[in-house]
């Protein structure tokens, strides 16, 4: 049996930090204030963003819980907690990115349709968990399989939570076989956060934790695994989370032109200051966070304070104490990357950040050219105004 699930109401949600900027009550979408991202490497559970389309559902019987794996394979299984916990256990450090992430900015251009985030749908947490790849063999997949027998080629995530997008079904999305069963690809089914048992916000009791891919693919409250043949169906892959031109508008969308959005492209902000701060003359100080999908890894940041005349170059720093290199053994590959410049600012300027990653990708210089309907992946370079004044910080 697949254990007990509550309620698909909003009667039963957690308690939140008074402090999280709440963007959507129901379902329930919040970020943390941009300076506590920058104050630690690994964002404390209570400052990660929460993004949700339906309400937390409560699984409140962890032993008779379980995951049934099945679709294009030879054995099914019902997979309980207990077996989970017996695979060997894994620690990844891992940003999780909300394509949405910046949306309110790119909105600013023209509207777009979603819930509105500032720079904090973002966050790096150590997540604890069992390599999928090891469930996988549980039910006859070896390691870097890209097809079954039986023409499997995708896995397809299946939760608990309902949503109103999927006319009252589940939350789902699926990965590429031959990544699932990357041992490499450090895919996870994690059962704890920061080293806590996952909380119900962030999918407890079993959640998927991708790597290096768009959020949305990161799928909480699992209740199912479908090997399938072709990728996910669900409304979350073939009718969001693509990413079209800015050609494109709501009459004239063909979602099926466009492929699910997967890895997320490399992106950076400003954390230290808001719009509305005014600074006192003189030295500034700037911090923010990095990131790229794919495992890629930071190369540089580069901070203006003239809006983007003239640049300088960031320090970048993961774990404190041992400097940042890209794609090094030292580095983290899927966390992303603090920053830190200082700048002497004499007069009330736009001060600018933008990322470079290790495959030299770079940030879009202007909102308008990456403009989309569905307000997604904002990378353009992050621009904060600040008055220099009487400080107010
Ligand atoms: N079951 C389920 N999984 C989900 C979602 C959801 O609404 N339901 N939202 C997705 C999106 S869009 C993002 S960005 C991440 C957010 O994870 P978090 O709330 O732990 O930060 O979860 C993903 N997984
Ligand atoms: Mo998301």
């Amino acid at each position: 049996m697949p254990g007990v699930r509550g309620p698909s109401d909003y009667s039963r949600e957690p308690p939140r930090h008074p402090s999280l900027q709440i963007n959507a009550k129901e379902p329930f979408n919040a970020e943390p204030p941009r300076s506590a991202l920058v104050s630690s490497y690994v964002t404390p559970v209570d400052f990660f963003y929460k993004r949700n389309h339906g309400p937390i559902p409560v699984v409140d019987d962890i032993h008779s819980y379980s995951v049934y794996i099945s679709g294009s394979i030879e054995n099914p299984k019902h997979l309980f907690m207990k077996d989970i916990w017996a695979l060997p256990k894994y620690n990844v450090t891992a940003t999780l990115q909300c394509a949405g992430n910046r949306r309110t900015a790119m909105s600013k251009t023209r509207t777009v349709k979603g819930v509105g985030w500032d720079v904090s749908a973002i966050g790096n947490a150590v997540w604890g968990g069992a390599k999928l790849a090891d469930v996988l063999e549980l039910v006859g997949i070896p390691k870097l399989t890209g097809a079954t027998k039986s023409g499997g080629k995708h896995v397809e995530f299946v939760s608990v939570d309902k949503c109103k997008e999927e006319n009252g079904g589940p939350y789902k999305a699926s990965i590429p076989l031959i990544q699932a069963t990357n041992p490499e690809a450090d895919v996870l089914l994690a059962y704890e956060m920061n080293g806590k048992t996952l909380n119900r916000d962030h999918g407890y009791p079993l959640r998927a934790i991708v790597p290096g891919v768009i959020g949305a693919r990161s799928v909480k409250w699992l209740d199912s695994i479908n090997v399938i043949t072709e990728e996910c169906q669900g409304f979350f892959m073939q009718k969001d989370y693509k990413m079209f031109p800015p050609s494109v508008n709501w009459d004239n969308i063909n979602w099926s032109t466009r492929r699910p959005q997967m890895d997320f492209p490399v992106q950076c902000a400003i954390c230290s200051l808001e719009d509305v701060n005014a600074v006192k003359p003189g030295k500034v100080k700037i911090t923010g966070y990095a990131a790229s999908g794919g495992g890629r890894g930071i190369e540089r940041v580069d901070v203006s304070v003239d809006g983007g005349k003239t640049w300088i170059e960031a320090s970048r720093y993961q774990r404190t104490g041992i400097p940042y290199i890209a794609e090094h053994t030292s580095s983290e590959k899927w966390a992303w990357v603090l920053f830190e410049a200082t700048a002497d600012v004499q007069q009330s300027t736009e001060i600018v950040a933008k990322a470079v990653d290790s495959a030299a990708n770079v940030q879009p210089e202007k909102v308008e050219d990456i403009w989309n309907l569905r307000g997604i992946l904002n990378t353009s370079w992050h621009r904060v105004q600040v008055q220099v004044g009487h400080s107010n910080l």
